[in-house]
């Protein structure tokens, strides 16, 4: 049996993060734990970009715009969609995660779904570095293990592989 993974070497690789500033004070640190983690992980501050949009709802089209440069090794999509403050929070958060998964389904490069849905905001504070992690931080190791996945498998070109 083979076995492949990416390996969690960020060194070389550049990464865009599209961030909403709605429901900043639990977005905000999604961001920081994204970056922080990527940096942990060798990426260098200059390679890594943060584009950002107005709410969830304009993630995907910034996303897609991203992969379409060309300019990045991975897109992370961070966002805060929270039932108790919106009554349109079901058309929001699909959106999002419809307009991502999409893109994540057929771009070259790996988009990583860092958007929270939940009912209250203490929910969202709880994934956002307390007591049930951060988001932002599990999507940079996401972000770089799945780059450097599609690299292995971009390198096969059809050829025999041992690993
Ligand atoms: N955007 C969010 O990111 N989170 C939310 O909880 C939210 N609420 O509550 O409505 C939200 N709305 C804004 C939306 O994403 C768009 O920015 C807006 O509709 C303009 O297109």
């Amino acid at each position: 049996m083979k076995e492949i993974q990416g390996q969690l070497d960020a060194t070389g690789l550049r990464f865009a993060i599209v961030a909403s500033r709605f429901n900043e004070i639990v977005v905000e640190p999604l961001v920081r734990g994204a970056v922080e983690t990527l940096l942990r992980l060798g990426a260098e501050d200059d390679r890594i970009t943060l584009l950002r949009v107005p709410g969830a709802f304009e993630i995907p089209g910034v996303a897609e715009r991203a992969v379409r440069s060309g300019q990045f090794d991975a897109v992370i999509c961070l966002g805060a969609v929270i039932r108790g403050a919106t009554p349109h929070f079901d058309w929001v958060a699909g959106e999002a995660a419809r307009g991502i998964g999409r893109l994540a389904a057929t771009a070259a490069i790996p988009v990583i779904f860092g958007v929270l849905t939940t009912d209250t905001l203490e929910q969202a504070i709880e994934r956002a570095g307390s007591k049930a992690g951060n988001k932002g931080t599990d999507s940079a190791f996401a972000a770089v293990e799945m780059a450097q996945l599609y690299r292995k498998i971009a390198q096969w070109n059809g050829a025999d592989h041992d690993r």
